[in-house]
């Protein structure tokens, strides 16, 4: 079958990856980039771009109705930080965009749904280390509440209409190409751009910090991977645990130094986002990844480090 991919929310972290390696694999008309922002290419030009607010359910029903899509992925979302700051906003955002989304595939037959979810489903009452798939969950952010309750419509729109959606809680997710999009991990980020620039970083979150974290290769690859795999092999239809490799920022600064002898990296104190860091795992259980569609993570902390130093200097 000919696949059609729309991807809403295409110039985020996430979706700037996704919808380069979709349309090598799908040959760049077949993948609708679709967001409320202008990207910064020439639209007029490039492959297929529209303007989209997830929110305005008549405007995603003219992309439905227009590109006839055999897959969907809905990345538009608030993160953890800024959605605290606009918690309406941020549920507002993360629950009808999703829900509009799942009655459009519905209606239009989509053979495939993905929606991203992430750690922040779990809360301070989760289990820290090796945090399974199954435990208590009190997410005491918006954006964990909207994921977690967005997981949960998933899996009833699978279990009541047959809709196929899949989902993946996704660590931090540390990439080179588009900057992060206000999330409690992004310092993970930050820290290459500012040990390159300047030679030291001041970390908004504490030593000790310990966070579940992943290269974007390796997130883009399971994704695909979870899209790819047969139906029947899909048992979770809330939202997969995903695992890469976790680690603190003073190891993650020890790992920079052995590339940038003399950097430093000092913190800063009382930042909001330490609060949400306190209530995340520090690791995470993947085994129903792995069991269910074969996930296995490549990146380890050095060569992720090697990468993204490698690529920053060219970019
Ligand atoms: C965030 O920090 O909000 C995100 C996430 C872990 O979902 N990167």
């Amino acid at each position: 079958m000919q696949e059609k991919i729309v991807v809403l929310g295409s110039n985020g972290q996430i979706g700037t990856e996704l919808v380069t390696t979709l349309r090598k694999i799908y040959g760049d008309d077949n993948v609708v980039a679709c967001d409320i922002r202008r990207p910064d290419y020439d639209i007029k030009n490039s492959a297929p771009f529209e303007f989209v607010n997830v929110l305005d359910k008549e405007m995603v029903k003219g992309i439905f109705h227009k590109y006839r899509p055999t897959q969907v992925y809905l990345l538009a979302a608030l993160l953890s930080a800024t959605g605290e700051q606009n918690p309406k906003l941020a549920w507002d955002l993360n629950m009808n965009g999703l829900l509009n989304v799942l009655d459009l595939a519905l209606e239009y037959k989509t053979a495939k749904v993905y929606w991203p979810s992430s750690i922040a489903v779990f809360g301070p009452n989760s289990p820290k280390d090796h945090t399974s798939q199954y435990c208590v969950m009190d997410p005491n952010t918006v954006y964990g509440i909207s994921k977690l309750a967005g997981e949960r419509w998933c899996e009833y729109y699978n279990q009541k209409y047959g809709l196929d959606v899949r989902s993946i809680r996704y660590p931090g997710l540390i990439s080179w190409k588009a900057a992060p999009g206000g999330g409690t991990t992004d310092y993970a980020i930050h820290i290459f751009h500012d040990a390159l620039k300047k030679g030291s970083y001041q970390s908004f979150l504490n030593a000790g910090t310990e966070l579940p974290m992943m290269y974007m290769d390796d997130a883009i690859r399971g994704t695909i991977e979870l899209m790819d795999a047969p139906a029947d092999q899909i048992s979770v239809r809330s939202s997969y645990n995903f695992a890469g490799v976790s680690f603190t920022p003073e190891v993650l600064a020890a790992e920079i130094r052995k590339h940038i002898p003399d950097f430093t990296l000092t913190y800063t104190e009382n930042d909001p986002r330490q609060q949400i860091a306190n209530s995340w795992p520090r690791s995470i259980d993947d085994t129903y990844a792995a069991k269910d569609w074969g996930w296995k993570p490549e990146f380890d902390l050095s060569k992720l480090t090697t990468d993204m130093l490698k690529n920053l200097k060219k970019s």
